[in-house]
């Protein structure tokens, strides 16, 4: 098993993020994904429209930037490429070439993608990991899964898909933690300003506590 540069294999799948100890937020009872920014009219898709889309399966592993990885992990969904085709396409404004992409999930998280490497043929919307449907800890009701970049980029509870024709602004790029704007996991593309081994063991030191305070969070423990 050969695993990016830099990451080491994880028991299991943690939860992990931003959200830290804060527990997953509630699943709506009627679900939907906006679509909004650059379309002619911003449009709420109800999450019970994806089963009317084609369904993918993809086996991965899952590499976040702290450096922890999950292997063989099976999800279930629709390809992102797809989805982008036949619901967001028909809804653009003409003439808006779309260069990005900002995914936004129920607790507020947002991941900015380049439309490039969200249309790459691994890209999911997933609903099911490992044969189940996907639970608070892991992004219920549906999250993106992109196992070629970074965590980060994989925003879960995703809620809201915004469209752009030129790259918008981080929320973290002042930070010296700032993501990369592409955060492909085979370049090691870590930070926004330091090359990847450079912050390799600041971020390592990372790991302990916010595995730990997600944990408190989790959805698991709770049950
Ligand atoms: N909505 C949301 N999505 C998120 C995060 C978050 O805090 N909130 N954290 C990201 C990070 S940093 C990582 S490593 C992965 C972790 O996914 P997991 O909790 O399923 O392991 O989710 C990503 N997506
Ligand atoms: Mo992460």
């Amino acid at each position: 098993m050969t695993l990016p540069p830099g990451q080491r294999a994880v028991e299991g799948f943690p939860r992990f993020g931003t959200h830290l100890h804060h527990p997953p937020p509630p699943v709506p009872d009627d679900p939907v994904i906006e679509i909004a920014g650059a379309v002619t009219e911003p449009l709420a898709l109800p999450l019970t429209d994806l089963a009317a889309l084609p369904r993918c399966e993809i086996k991965a592993d899952f590499h976040c930037v702290a450096g922890w990885s999950a292997t063989d992990l099976r999800w279930e969904g629709v390809a992102f490429e797809t989805f982008y085709r036949v619901r967001i396409e028909p809804l653009l404004a003409p003439g808006a070439p779309i260069s990005h992409l900002i995914f936004e999930g129920l607790d507020g998280f947002r991941s900015i993608v380049a439309l490039e490497d969200a249309s790459a043929a691994d890209v999911l919307l997933a609903d099911h990991l490992d044969g189940r449907p996907l639970d608070g800890d892991h992004g219920a009701p549906v999250r993106l899964v992109s196992p070629s970049q970074y965590g980060f980029m994989n925003t879960k509870h995703l809620c809201r898909i915004e469209l752009h024709t030129s790259e918008p602004p981080a929320d973290d790029r002042w930070s010296p933690i700032a993501g990369h704007a592409r955060a492909r996991v085979w370049q090691e593309e870590r930070n926004r300003y330091l090359p990847g081994p450079v912050v390799r063991p600041v971020y390592r030191m990372l790991i302990g506590p916010i595995r730990a305070l997600s944990a408190r969070g989790s959805q698991a423990r709770r049950r």
